[in-house]
This record gives structure tokens, C-alpha cells and sequence, in this order.
């Protein structure tokens, strides 16, 4: 699917609609996950990006490891028909479509913060249904500890699968009670539209409290398992990666400080402004890691 520019929501429009949205959710979702305040408790109240910008500037390796290369060669894959094998332990493994994973009637509107571990931050309005909706349908089994994700691998249209950048296809995990949290979605819109290719169409994770390299793209396979996967950037660079990457201004990448990042289109005289623990979501998943060493786990 190709997008114009003219094809989005003006901006009026969609902000009006954004507070209904937001006032809703927050009566239904917020008292009963002990959350208050601005917006829903889900979404931030932080103005997203423009459309142009999100669809833009990206990072899909498989594309090519230029900012403007998804959105220059993503148009290529093939996202229809799509399935999403889930398997491992779970009580119904199989092949499962999108519509049926995230049917329309189940969306939701998640405005969230994305801060990639290079240091530059987005904030996206996601369109997507609650990761654990989608394993919830499948059954997870008492022994699931883990759930293993990957994203497509078709070096014919993926043109950045030719070169050996990472061992393809892109793979990324999460511990079982990061995937059940309420916060964590698949989403498969954004700007209340079906995902451009280049943003990991038809379905993609989001974890928000996380560097963006978690939020794996244009997944095909789920897997539960008893055991921590291997994870792309972790196998690439185990000293620079690690499996958690809980984004943390405390914990710096080798090679340069998490303290800051650069909001993409802030403008030249906003300076860089200050990356909060866990992204800004500490009051929602700081519990998840009680007792950690998170400079250790990192
Ligand atoms: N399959 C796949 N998923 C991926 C990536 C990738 O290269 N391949 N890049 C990750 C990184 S580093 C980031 S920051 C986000 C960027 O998401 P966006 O382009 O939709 O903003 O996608 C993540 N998911
Ligand atoms: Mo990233």
C-alpha cells in the first residue's frame, strides 16, 4: 500500500479525534491499571511526529542501512497474503492471518515515545492490539518464559538480506511478562492507516520502554519457549547489545552516551533534550525488573 501525503488525516481532525479516543480509554483502561493523569495512560500527550517524518527516516536493515533507504525500497515486499506462524509452547500453533490477530474492530490508538539506541527519538501515533490479545488466542502454556519473534526473510525483495550485515532473518525476544504487559503491542497502522512497508507492514511489534531495535518488523514467526532466544543485535555485539535494552540514560552504548537524544524534526534551536529511564514508562514496568542489575542485564 502507497501512501500520499494527501491521503492523511488533517491535523484538526485527527487531534479532535485523539482526545475522544484518549478521554475513552482513560475511563475505561486507567482505573483498572491504577493510572491517571494526562492523556490515557497509555498514549502521551506529546505532539507525534508528522507522517512524513515517520515514514522517512527509518531503520529497516532489510532495506538497506540508510535512513531514507525502507521507505526508497520497502514497496517491494510482498505484505498480502500474510500469516503469522505461532508456535512453541502454546495450546493452538499455527498459521494465523492479520485480520484475525488484529481485527479492525480491535483497534487501538497508542501515541508512544520511540527512542532508538543510535539516540534519535520519534513519538508515533500506533494503530494495534495488545501483544498478549494475540498470545491470549494461541494459549500460552505454564512452562512459555520466552517469546522469540522474526521478521520475514525474501533476499529477492529485501534487498539489504544480499549483504551479511546480520545473520538473517532479523530476529528479536522478549521475557513472557514484557509480552503480557499492557503496554506492549503489535500494531499494524499508524496515523489511523494501514503500516506503510518501510514501518514493518502488515504487523509489527512496539515496546515502548525499550531501544527501538526491539520492536521487530514485518513479523511472520511468535514462539514460545522455556529458554532466552537469540536476538540479531546481540549476536552481532554482545558487548554493545544486550537482550533486555531497557532504554537507560545511565547505562551508556559503548560508543556514546544514552544521557540526551535528538527529537527527529524538532527544529535547529531546540537542543537535545534529556532520555528518561525506561523511556518515560517507569511507572508502569519499573516492577518488572525489581531486584536486577540493570547496568548487568542491560
Ligand atoms: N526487521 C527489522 N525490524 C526492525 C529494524 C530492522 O532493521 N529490521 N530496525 C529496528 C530499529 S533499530 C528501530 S529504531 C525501529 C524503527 O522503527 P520505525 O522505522 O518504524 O521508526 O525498528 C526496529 N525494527
Ligand atoms: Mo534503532
Amino acid at each position: 500500500m502507497k501512501l500520499k501525503w494527501s491521503d492523511v488525516t488533517p491535523e484538526p481532525l485527527y487531534l479532535r479525534r485523539r482526545a475522544v479516543l484518549a478521554t475513552g480509554l482513560a475511563a475505561i483502561a486507567g482505573p483498572a491499571l491504577g493510572l491517571s493523569g494526562k492523556a490515557s495512560g497509555f498514549s502521551t500527550d506529546e505532539t507525534p511526529n508528522s507522517f512524513e517524518e515517520i515514514t522517512n527516516y527509518n531503520n529497516f536493515y532489510e532495506f538497506g542501512t540508510g535512513k531514507t533507504d525502507p521507505a526508497n525500497h520497502a514497496g517491494q515486499m510482498v505484505t498480502s497474503p500474510w500469516s503469522v506462524e505461532i508456535g512453541g509452547l502454546v495450546d493452538r500453533p499455527g498459521s494465523y492471518g492479520v485480520e484475525d490477530l488484529a481485527p479492525e474492530a480491535a483497534l487501538e490508538e497508542r501515541i508512544y515515545r520511540l527512542r532508538c539506541v543510535e539516540a534519535w527519538s520519534m513519538v508515533i501515533p500506533w494503530l494495534g492490539v495488545p501483544l498478549a490479545s494475540i498470545l491470549n488466542k494461541a494459549g500460552v502454556q505454564p512452562g512459555a518464559k520466552y517469546v522469540a519473534f522474526r521478521t520475514l526473510h525474501d533476499p529477492e525483495r529485501m534487498r539489504g538480506q544480499r549483504a551479511r550485515i546480520i545473520d538473517w532473518p532479523y530476529r528479536e525476544g522478549l521475557r513472557i511478562d514484557e509480552a503480557m504487559h499492557p503496554l506492549t503491542i503489535m500494531a499494524t497502522g499508524l496515523y489511523n492507516k494501514a503500516l506503510p512497508n518501510q514501518n514493518g507492514a502488515p504487523i509489527r511489534l512496539v515496546v515502548p520502554w525499550k531501544y527501538g531495535f526491539k520492536s521487530i518488523k514485518s513479523v511472520v514467526s511468535i514462539t514460545l519457549t522455556d529458554k532466552q532466544p537469540a536476538t540479531s543485535w546481540q549476536m552481532l555485539q554482545p558487548s554493545e547489545y544486550g537482550f533486555y535494552a531497557n532504554v537507560n540514560p545511565q547505562v551508556d552504548h559503548p560508543r556514546w552516551s544514552q544521557a540526551t537524544e535528538r527529537r527527529v524534526g524538532a527544529g535547529l534551536w531546540s537542543g537535545r533534550q534529556e532520555t528518561p529511564m525506561f523511556n518515560g514508562y517507569g511507572e508502569q514496568v519499573a516492577g518488572l525488573y525489581a531486584g536486577m542489575d540493570l547496568a548487568k542485564y542491560y
